[in-house]
């Protein structure tokens, strides 16, 4: 079977990161930045971009994975159900634009964009009480920038 390792040194990563609901996302950053420098990535070597909103991150994501200077690109959002008009459209094209960033440029991307009822809710998936999701979507970034790797080089 082919697998990835999850180490990752030598890795370069881009997180993009909504500034909306920034209590809860600012968290998320922490979660994904200890996954990964916990994993042996080289803080010089991780590249955050904030945009305004959840709706702003595909583009920004994409010209990202675009510039192949990456391994790996991890999303990180909130959309609150009771404060976002019109939820379900907004969460499935920014589900569909990073899916498509990735389909596009053959550069892993990482979700890590929560969708919840309420801000409590929020705050146990970013910590408070469930552990950090977006610790897990750090670990897929690195376990799927490995995978690549190693298919691109056909060694796997
Ligand atoms: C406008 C809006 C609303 C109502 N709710 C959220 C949200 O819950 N989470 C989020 O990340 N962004 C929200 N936004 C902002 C949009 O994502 C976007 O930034 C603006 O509509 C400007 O294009």
């Amino acid at each position: 079977a082919i697998e990835g390792d999850l180490s990752a040194e030598g890795m370069r990563f881009a997180i993009v990161v909504a500034r909306w609901n920034s209590v809860i996302t600012e968290r998320l950053l922490q979660g994904s930045l200890d996954g990964l420098l916990r994993s042996g990535a080289g803080s010089t070597m991780i590249e955050i971009v904030r945009v305004p909103g959840a709706w702003e991150i595909p583009s920004a994501a994409r010209t990202l994975a675009q510039s192949k200077r990456f391994s790996a690109v991890i999303t990180l959002g909130v959309l609150l159900r009771g404060e976002t008009a019109h939820y379900e459209a907004i969460y499935t094209e920014v589900a569909r634009g990073i899916g498509q960033a990735q389909g596009g440029t053959g550069v892993p991307h990482a979700f890590g964009v929560l969708t919840c009822e309420t801000l409590e809710q929020a705050l146990d998936r970013a910590g408070l009480k469930a552990g950090n999701k977006v610790f897990e979507a750090a670990m897929a970034a690195i376990e799927m920038a490995s995978i690549q790797g190693k298919l691109r080089a056909g060694t796997a």
